[in-house]
């Protein structure tokens, strides 16, 4: 079985992550999503979300793509849950690109591509 696994808030769920989902989902058998937890987000982030955790990891887990959620509790983790989980490759959108290369040592990386017209931070401004 092949193991992928992502990382993100996934706050205000919309398509662009859902297309990233299925993209990462597309790269092997079963998807793990590491979803930052609420305190993760505002101590390392400063994002605030506008839903808390169990209920960001609820819409999750109802997506097709998505296998299991676990708590992203802080930058350090990638490592090792890419070896507790045997994970075969690590994906994050290429905004990220180049920053988690060192996970390489343990397993593929692969960023994909944005989906450039769509952020939360776009729903939540045409909102107000
Ligand atoms: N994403 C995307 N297209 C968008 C918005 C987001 O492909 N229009 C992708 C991002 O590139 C990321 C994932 O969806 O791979 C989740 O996005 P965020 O929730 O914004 O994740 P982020 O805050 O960048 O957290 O340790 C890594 C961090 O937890 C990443």
């Amino acid at each position: 079985m092949k193991k992928v696994i992502t990382y993100g808030t996934y706050d205000l769920l919309h398509y662009g992550h859902i297309n990233l989902l299925q993209r990462a989902k597309a790269l092997g058998d079963y998807l793990i999503v590491a979803l930052s937890t609420d305190e993760f987000n505002w101590n390392e982030k400063r994002k605030k979300c506008y839903f808390t955790y169990e209920q960001r990891k609820r819409l999750l887990e109802a997506v097709r793509y998505v296998d299991l959620v676990i708590p992203e509790n802080g930058w350090e983790q990638k490592i090792s849950d890419v070896k507790e989980f045997k994970v075969d490759t690590f994906v994050m959108g290429d905004d990220w690109t180049g920053k988690f290369d060192f996970l390489k040592e343990y397993c593929d990386v692969v960023y994909l591509s944005r989906t450039p017209e769509i952020s939360t931070t776009q729903i939540k401004n045409d909102l107000k």
